[in-house]
């Protein structure tokens, strides 16, 4: 089975907290404030790696964790950052992230932060002023981001096989390139993609065989359903025809079912490229092939070129090979895992930024002298301090007037000593 699908939940480590501190000597009795900063958390990573090819490894273990980092400590000496977390997938691989942002992990070794850590503290020394020589205050670090992330796995191909179920294209795959695809007399031999690797004169082509569609296959009839988003990302699909079905059901009709198909799943799929490759030739007499190939030739117009093939006796897959190896531009990258026809774009631009967290804050009366204040900004400032702690209550007071809270506060009719709500946190508020 491909596990091609994941749902992980990833943690950024909490940045340390600041330390608050005073430089102890023999001969000074009053030292300087010498706390120091609390590190960063280590971030998440996720990390493309091409020695991996499916996301299996994701099947029993779905948290991810990184460290937090160390406190500051007193002597100025700075906590260590927490180390990254690295999560490694395969080249293919999409992120889908809780906050919206998506990635296309294709190049090995290309990373994606997918959470970040919090950052550390300030120490006390960081406090230090010329009125305020010795302060007792020191911030929080900051909690590392968290949520769950969907990975989707998408081979990357350069060609991609579509037909029904038993229409010959494992046998197509298994003549033409070193894969050994198992093939049967049946429909749905084929469970999973399999990739194969066309050694052409200058560069290598890697034609991806997925399990038949049938009719509904776009909405999840059969197997295909699933494996069509892995033909998504080839630069030319080829439709594999069974010349003469042993059931006797009509080649032009099997045909519309799959492109039908193809449009169904996604417009983009159904715009790519076409080669027709009428499969088991052998088993007509020559003419008969060439009388087929003719009226498909008629019936497709000049866009799609038609190939008579038989995978029991090579006929016609020199000229196919060559054929796939003249469409699929020589710029491409050689290796599969560049093989990006739909989305090339570099990963970062798939990144839905969110807004920086600012100066956003709402206030709201809650009761007779209540209110409540909300805001990334504001809550983050209070879980920085200690709120039991004089100096940094007075603190997160000075900042909130200057962050143009208490003004809001007042306008809504706040008074010094009233309750005010922030991030859950409901304390007396005397700003001085
Ligand atoms: N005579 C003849 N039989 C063929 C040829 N190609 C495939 N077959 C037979 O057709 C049957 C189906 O072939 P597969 O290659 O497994 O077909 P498939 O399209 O991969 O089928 P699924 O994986 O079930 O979707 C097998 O019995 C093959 O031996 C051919 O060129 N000539
Ligand atoms: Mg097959």
């Amino acid at each position: 089975m491909l596990y091609d699908k994941a749902r992980i939940f990833v943690q950024a480590g909490g940045g340390g907290d600041g330390c608050l501190s005073f430089r102890r000597e023999a001969h000074v009795p009053h030292g300087g404030p010498d706390g120091g900063d609390g590190g960063h958390g280590g971030d998440v990573v996720v990390v493309c790696d091409d020695s991996l090819r499916d996301l299996q490894s994701f099947k029993r273990r779905a948290h991810y964790k990184a460290k937090r980092a160390g406190h500051g400590e007193g002597d100025l000496r700075h906590g260590a950052g927490g180390p990254e977390l690295a999560i490694r997938v395969p080249p293919g691989t999409q992120i889908a992230s809780w906050d919206g942002s998506t990635h296309d992990l294709v190049v090995p070794g290309q990373r994606v932060v997918v959470a970040r850590g919090g950052s550390g503290g300030r120490g006390n020394k960081r406090f230090a002023t010329s009125t305020r020589q010795a302060p007792r205050l020191a911030e929080h670090g900051l909690p590392g981001e968290e949520g769950w992330i969907d990975l989707r796995l998408k081979l990357l191909a350069d060609v991609g096989l579509v037909g029904l179920p038993n229409a010959g294209k494992s046998s197509l795959l298994a003549r033409m390139t070193r894969a050994a695809p198992k093939v049967a007399a049946y429909p749905f031999t084929t469970l999973e993609p399999v990739l194969g690797t066309l050694e052409g004169a200058e560069r290598q082509l890697v034609i991806a065989d997925i399990p038949g569609l049938i009719e509904g296959a776009s909405e999840g009839a059969g197997l295909g359903h699933d494996f069509l988003a892995h033909v998504e990302r080839t630069r030319l699909l080829v439709h594999v025809l069974d010349i003469a079905p042993v059931d006797g059901s009509d080649p032009v009709d099997n045909h519309a079912t799959i492109e039908a198909e193809l449009r169904a799943h996604d417009l983009r799929l159904a715009e790519l490229p076409r080669l027709l490759a009428l499969s088991k030739a052998d088993l007509v007499a020559p003419e008969e092939a060439e009388r087929t190939a003719r009226a498909w030739h008629e019936r497709l117009g000049d866009e799609v070129d038609v190939f008579v093939t038989s995978s029991a006796t090579g006929l016609g897959l020199e000229e196919l090979a060559r054929e796939l190896g003249r469409r699929v531009p020589l710029s491409g990258p050689a290796h599969p895992a560049d093989a990006i026809a739909l989305d090339d774009v570099p990963a970062e631009d798939h990144r839905v930024f969110r807004p920086a967290a600012g100066r956003n804050f709402s206030v709201e009366r809650t009761g007779d002298g209540a209110f409540r204040v909300a805001g990334d900004g504001v809550e983050r400032l209070l879980m920085r301090h200690d709120l039991d702690n004089d100096e940094a209550l007075a603190h997160v007071e000075s900042r909130l007037r200057r962050m143009g809270v208490i003004s809001a506060l007042e306008a809504q009719g706040f008074e010094p000593g009233d309750d005010v709500e922030i991030a859950g946190v409901l304390f007396e508020l005397h700003p001085g």
